[in-house]
């Protein structure tokens, strides 16, 4: 096992890296901008290394910086966490290249599930299914035209570099699609640095369905169940829950042993979570993140399998330290995000946590690096916190949620949890009953 693992990355996942790590007797560098000086995550590493300003593309995306902090501390790994350098298969190479492990997987897994065309090609040459579409991009109108009538309109034009919902455009005829088309190139060419655009069928009301998956790159692959991610805002998931109140027992068993089959023909190493949309009784591969997921809680609440131990243990070439048949799912598990927003306008809130006390009891879990007196930066994304519950049944953990959520004390800034508070009142969220729109209209609906 390692004896030194750098973490290049800040706040909560930054912590979650370093109590696996701990766990396992390696020691920890934290890597920290200037705004970060004092974070949990920085005050309990073994070592530390001040990477740069706090603008991220001078500190946590900062290459040299980290490879330079990592030969200095004489580290013999490094974490990306997610986010920044995570799914950066050059920078995983590199990694590599100056004599490090990359704790994930392999740059050319990486590059190929970064183009979500060339994502989409391989699921189904895999066997995935995948949302009907143009099966590679589209560059003038005619020819989208023709490939959206052979689809069947509504359609939808993504970017092939795009991921997470960013300029994507719904067209419901050939005159939309003439318009959207140019417009969506130059999105994409101007977020992404590629203009390549695809189209898909358009599925009105799915749900965000994703697998969790280790490999261990040998062909050995397991799957720890779906999550489902459906409740967001502007493409910011809010809340996740495992397993999915939408599927029974044959549909879960289906798509996993699906994805098992895929992954092992492609030899995938690390964690990874393949990304469906579900409609009326059908699954459609959209997208692969290859990386540790912010809502990976959830999955490890159910399965009790500590998924960043395994990150640990497969990148130090050890087999998976569990069987297919070693993985029972018990219960169910909800994560809410809180961020340090106002629960109202999403506007962010940054400042100084003036009183601090969270929630705990049984099946209570929180991830999170702040503490009393923390003063929350304003440079960085929102998530101050995570709050995991786990219960026998869906509804023992609806109603351990809505208590822990009650006892979450975060002072001095606006937070999300009377969000949370009322989200878990509302009826369709009880029942189960909603799909990746509903939030957007929950929350205007509230204000
Ligand atoms: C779609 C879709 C409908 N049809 N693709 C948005 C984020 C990106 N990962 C995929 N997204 C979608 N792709 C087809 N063919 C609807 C969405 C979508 C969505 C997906 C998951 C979670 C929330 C969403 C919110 C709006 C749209």
């Amino acid at each position: 096992m390692f004896d030194k693992v750098l973490i290049a990355n800040r706040g909560e996942i930054a912590l979650r890296i370093h109590r696996a790590c701990r766990e396992m007797g390696i020691k920890t560098v934290a890597v920290h901008s200037t705004a970060d000086a004092s974070a949990m995550n920085v005050r309990l590493a073994d070592e530390t290394v001040c990477i740069g300003p706090p603008a991220a593309r001078d500190s946590y995306l900062n290459v040299a910086a980290i490879l330079s902090a990592a030969a200095i501390t004489g580290a013999d790994a490094i974490h990306p966490g997610l986010g920044f350098l995570a799914e950066n298969a050059d920078f995983a190479a590199t990694v590599e290249e100056h004599g490090f492990v990359f704790i994930g997987p392999r740059p050319e897994h990486i590059r190929l599930m970064g183009n979500k065309v060339a994502a989409k090609e391989a699921a189904r040459r895999l066997g995935i299914p995948t949302v009907p579409g143009s099966n590679g991009p589209v560059s003038d109108c005619s020819e989208a035209d023709a490939a959206a009538r052979e689809i069947g309109y509504p359609v939808l034009i993504k970017a092939s570099a795009g991921g997470g919902g960013r300029g994507m455009k719904v067209a419901r005829d050939a005159a939309e699609l003439g318009r959207l088309l140019p417009l969506a190139q130059n999105e994409a060419r101007s977020f992404f640095g590629c203009g390549e655009v695809y189209l898909e069928r358009h599925l009105e009301r799915p749900r965000h369905i994703e697998i969790q998956v280790l490999g261990d790159g040998q062909g050995d692959i397991i799957q720890l169940g779906e999550r489902d991610c459906s409740l967001q805002r502007s493409h910011q998931k809010m809340l996740e829950e495992t397993p999915s109140p939408a599927l029974n027992c044959a549909e879960r068993e289906r798509l996993g042993k699906l994805v098992v089959a895929a992954l092992r023909e492609l030899g995938y190493e690390n964690a990874g979570t393949l990304e469906f949309l579900y409609q009326d009784g059908e699954f459609f591969f959209i997208e692969m993140n290859t990386r540790l997921q912010v809502e990976h809680p959830i999955t490890e609440m159910i399965s009790g399998i500590d998924i960043v131990r395994e990150q640990l243990r497969i990148a130090a070439g050890a087999p998976l330290g569990y069987r297919q048949t070693d993985v029972n799912i018990c219960g169910h598990a909800i994560e809410c995000r809180i961020n340090a927003e106002d629960s109202r306008t999403f506007k962010p809130s940054p400042g100084r946590v003036t009183d601090y006390h969270a929630p705990g009891g049984l099946g209570v879990r929180v991830d999170s690096a702040l503490y009393q007196g923390y003063e929350v930066p304003p440079y960085y994304d929102s998530l101050i916190s995570k709050l995991i519950v786990h219960g026998k049944s869906r509804n023992e953990c609806l109603m351990r949620l809505r208590r822990a959520l009650d006892e979450y004390v975060i002072g001095g800034i606006e937070t999300t949890i009377p969000l949370h508070q009322r989200l878990t009142e509302a009826a369709e969220f009880i029942d189960g009953d909603y799909d990746v729109h509903w939030l957007e209209h929950f929350t205007a609906s509230l204000s």
